[in-house]
């Protein structure tokens, strides 16, 4: 079904035959709106943003470009087209036809997956509000609002399934959805990264790298889902995704681009002397890494997990790119975990969510390579490197073991010590801020970062993305 631009809230799920429904969706748009208004972007609300918006769903040719203002965005709700005839592909269902309603006995934990899934989409966009103040660059801003705009209609889309599909229950989380906000102390949002604050663009970077990543991790998995909608609407979610991972990707590659140019001009890879000529060095470059991609690992929950399991089990949510495995049902595989308390075999289904974050860790390898080519090239050998999966983990069987970024058990002493080496201390943050000057001017790009390689949708680099009023 295409999408109805005519009504007030945008969709192709047909509101306008569900009178109820729109109704309380319509209740709750001018909530989401005022929430935009007070936690989304920072003074943003006059200026005219080259933005894509979703005019249909398939992969080809389903976004349009143009100048908007972002309150006028027009989120709505967009499911990728149903599948005729789908059926469950993962668990003790496999095999069955999918669900189009959400089965009783399991309306508990879609609601809490679906709950956790929405929150960190307004999160995100908290955790960024303010960096539009220091912008690199016009190109750079409006990507940044375009992250912040999807992020905006991700929350729609997990609305849409807690009104659609739970009752009042569903309304109420919705309602809690904008009641909660990042880092605040007593409403805070529901896991841990996304309460970290985000307060400089090498961090938003990394973020987009790194956290948007489990984003499409998590989303792949539900869209296994055997709840229909579900499904359809984290499908559609992760064509908007790969924007969030490009940002990620490409502005990391530039920060370190405008380094190696600066380690060539100075003659030296000298940290302090490449920060004397304004961009990061690599070893500063390593240490933010190293803070998200652990911060990131924990999302994906405990190593052994009963939650896992029967999420497995139930048709809930299977394994990223389901199809590529032989077993679906996985009822009496094991797996072989590393403890520290040595090697363990546990059920395969309660090994889940240590099988998806091993998929995430091979995808966040191949950025670096990129990065790393990028260095070598260049003549250096240096390399950047992800820390191991032990190193610094809030989370799961690895909590409260000292270890230092290679998973060698260390002290808690020398852990402690050596940590502003490990991950961004203060006089890193300190520096990294003092970078932080916005560049406004179309074309131009701050010294930190080199310029993209070409511009969006066609456009040059200097384009005025945003017209700033
Ligand atoms: N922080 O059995 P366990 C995105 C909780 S990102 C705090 O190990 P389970 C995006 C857990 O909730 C993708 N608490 O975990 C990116 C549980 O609590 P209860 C977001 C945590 O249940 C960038 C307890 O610890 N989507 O879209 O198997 C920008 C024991 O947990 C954390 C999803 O996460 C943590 N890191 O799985 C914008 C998908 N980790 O029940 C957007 C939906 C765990 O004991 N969520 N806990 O009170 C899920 O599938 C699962 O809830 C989790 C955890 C994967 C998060
Ligand atoms: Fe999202
Ligand atoms: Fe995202």
């Amino acid at each position: 079904m295409s999408i109805n631009y005519s009504e007030r809230i945008p969709n192709n799920v047909d509101l306008a035959n569900d009178r109820t429904l729109q109704r309380a969706l319509e209740h709750w748009q001018p909530r989401f709106l005022q929430w935009w208004k007070e936690m989304g972007p920072h003074d943003s609300a006059r200026a005219d943003v080259y933005l894509r918006t979703a005019v249909g769903v398939d992969a080809q040719g389903w976004a349009s470009y143009g100048a908007v203002k972002m309150p006028d965005y027009r989120w709505g709700i967009f499911l990728a087209d149903q599948i005729p005839d789908r059926t469950i592909g993962f668990g003790d269902h496999f095999g069955e036809p999918v669900w189009q309603h959400v089965p009783g006995e399991l309306r508990s934990q879609f609601r809490r997956i679906i709950v956790t899934q929405g929150d960190t989409e307004p999160a995100s966009v908290e955790q960024q509000q303010r960096l539009g103040l220091t912008c690199p660059s016009l190109y750079d801003l409006r990507n940044l609002f375009q992250v912040n705009v999807e992020e905006g209609r991700h929350l729609w889309a997990m609305v849409y399934l807690l009104h659609a599909h739970f009752g009042r229950d569903g309304r109420e989380e919705a309602e809690e959805l904008l009641a909660r906000h990042s880092g605040d102390v007593d409403k805070p949002r529901i896991l841990g990264t996304f309460n970290e604050p985000i307060s400089d663009w090498l961090s938003f970077f990394m973020f987009t790298y790194f956290t948007d990543r489990d984003g499409k991790f998590q989303l792949k998995s539900l869209a296994e889902s055997g709840f229909d909608p579900l499904a359809r609407t984290c499908h559609f979610m992760l064509t908007e995704e790969a924007h969030h991972m490009f940002v990620g990707e490409t502005g990391v590659g530039r920060v370190v681009k405008r380094t190696l140019e600066v380690m060539k001009e100075i003659g030296s890879d000298d940290p302090v002397a490449v920060r004397n000529r304004g961009a990061v060095d690599l070893p500063t470059i390593q240490r933010y890494m190293n803070f998200w991609f652990t911060s990131s690992l924990d999302l994906f929950g405990s190593e052994v997990s009963s939650n896992a399991a029967s999420s497995f089990a139930n048709g809930i949510k299977g394994r990223p790119d389901e199809t590529q495995y032989e077993d679906h049902v996985c009822s009496d595989a094991a797996y072989e975990l590393e403890t520290p308390q040595g090697r363990e075999s546990v059920s395969l289904r309660n090994a889940m969510n240590e099988v998806m974050r091993g998929s995430y860790i091979k995808d966040c390898e191949l950025g670096l390579k990129r990065w790393n080519m990028a260095i070598q090239r260049a003549g250096y050998d240096a390399r950047l490197s992800l820390p191991s999966a032990r190193f610094r983990r809030s989370i799961g069987a690895w909590v409260n073991v000292p270890t230092d970024p290679a998973g060698q058990p260390v002290s808690r002493d020398e852990y402690e010590r050596r940590m502003p080496e490990w991950i961004p201390g203060e006089s890193d943050r300190a520096f990294v801020h003092s970078l932080m000057q916005r560049v406004v001017e179309p074309g131009k790009m701050a010294g930190w970062i080199a310029p993209p390689d070409r511009g969006v949708n066609n456009l040059p680099v200097d384009y005025e993305y945003v017209k700033l009023n």
